[in-house]
């Protein structure tokens, strides 16, 4: 089966390039001055238990700036007679390490193949890092990634020594450039964006793999091996996010996570699952029949959740509100909730955020940045107002639908009851329309009922 599925899936582009990754800093560097020290950690690894660790996944300002996917390093910017100067701090080669650990390129290694100007051992950062404090005036810094690099850059600022009263040497002021670097992200280039389109292919087509696959009497962790085993063949490193896999409903649970339960015939299954290539996140959710056809009353949900996420991925384009796709996703859901007889109010009352019913099978916002990290950094209202979307932003577009029979704070329609429908593609916003990068991933009636428990 996965084979057949690698079929559908696009070539792997080539790796950001180190030219690209010098830009990157230098739109960062245009925005400071001399005298500044940027500072960006690597995430901390964490314990799954006793000796054993998680799968090491760094930060993303360190992958955006640089590429290094390694524990324990750190980059610096400063700036020198040479202009800027990126300095990686790495963990050196270590023989007996690299044994049981695995092949580090070292300091040598980061001087080959990455875009930095010196590197150095991350044994010798505390002294290093304490030169480059004195000499500085001002540290770009995210505190509370790093616990010793925090108190490094503390005690310098804290310093009140002689030689600040000399020579007035070291940093008096911090600033968290996490906004700044956000503002370069929230922009995908032509490289980035072959990342994510390649993560997207390989999540829709796992999607598409998990859709043959489904029957009654398949357990939704099945579901989720198939989709999750497909990113693991097709080249990417897992999952982006802990995939979402419910049936019946368990659908109308926003983040579901337990997977165990049994698909029932007549049930729907709702997975919202995405696949992460070379740091970069795909986020999809689909919705479909157990046994390969919708009911009537399902299909009345699915059409409608899917005419609203159609109208909103409409509004993606540059000089549009980010909000909206969120407000018309909104005003299709809520239409036609009235038209059904669900909601017995006017529009207007139905998208009352205080008192319209809308709220009640519609509770979550219509999507949000994707990139490096799923939910990709980037503020929606800089300064107040609503952002504008651009050329080269990418935004998820998720509406849907949730009867939850078991809330006892609704009043659930019986014909739609335990019926829980999410639709989610990921859209670059380009000049002309809006590019759906996860178009791979069928979701109209027909075609997903022509594909569902049907062998490749
Ligand atoms: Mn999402």
């Amino acid at each position: 089966m996965y084979d057949a599925a690698l079929k559908l899936v696009g070539s792997q582009p080539e790796p950001i390039s180190v030219e690209e990754y010098a830009r990157r800093v230098n739109r960062l560097t245009a925005q400071l001055r001399p005298g500044d020290l940027l500072v960006i950690p690597s995430s901390p690894s964490a314990v799954h238990s006793n000796d054993v660790h998680y799968p090491y996944r760094t930060q993303s300002d360190m992958l955006y700036l640089v590429g290094w996917d390694e524990p324990e390093a750190v980059l610096t910017v400063h700036h020198s007679d040479d202009g800027w100067i990126r300095t990686l701090f790495v963990q050196p080669k270590d023989t007996l390490k690299e044994i049981w650990e695995g092949r580090r390129p070292g300091v040598e290694g980061a001087l080959k193949g990455w875009s930095v100007d010196a590197a150095h051992s991350c044994d010798d950062m505390e002294e290093k890092m304490n030169e480059l404090l004195s000499s500085s005036k001002r540290v770009l810094m995210r505190t509370g990634i790093r616990s010793d690099l925090d108190s490094l850059v503390m005690q310098s600022l804290e310093r009140r020594d002689r030689a600040r009263q000399h020579f007035g040497t070291g940093p008096t002021s911090m600033e968290d450039p996490s906004a700044r670097i956000a503002e370069l992200r929230l922009r995908k280039s032509p490289a980035e964006i072959e990342q994510m389109r390649f993560a997207s292919d390989v999540s829709s087509i796992a999607h598409v793999a998990a859709m043959r696959n489904t029957k009654p009497g398949r357990m939704e962790y099945q579901l989720q091996a198939t989709i999750e085993g497909f990113f693991a063949y097709a080249g990417t490193s897992g999952w982006a996010y802990p995939s979402i896999v419910g049936c019946g409903d368990n659908a109308t649970v926003l983040h579901y996570h337990q997977n165990n339960d049994v698909c029932e015939d007549g049930e729907v299954i709702l997975i919202d699952a995405g696949a992460e290539y070379r740091g970069y996140a795909a986020d999809i959710t689909r919705s479909w029949p157990i046994n390969g056809r919708f009911s009537e009353a399902q299909k009345e949900i699915y059409q409608l959740v899917l005419d609203a996420q159609l109208a909103a991925i409409d509004k993606c384009r540059p000089g549009l509100p980010y909000n909206a796709p969120h407000d018309e996703a909104r005003r299709v859901l809520a239409e036609g909730l009235i038209d059904l007889g669900v909601i017995e109010q006017t529009l207007d009352e139905a998208l009352d955020l205080e008192t319209g019913d809308l709220r009640k099978w519609y509770m979550h916002n219509t999507g949000h940045w994707i990139g490096l990290d799923v939910h990709d950094v980037g503020t929606y209202k800089p300064n107040g107002e609503p952002r504008l979307l651009e050329e080269g932003m990418v935004l998820t577009v998720e509406p849907g639908l949730y009867f939850g029979a078991w809330r006892p704070d609704v009043d659930c329609p019986e014909r739609y009851a335990n019926l829980g429908i999410r639709i989610e593609d990921d859209v670059l916003v380009t000049a002309n329309n809006p590019d759906v990068l996860t178009a791979a991933c069928p979701k109209t009636v027909e075609e997903i009922e022509n594909i569902t428990g049907k062998p490749f």
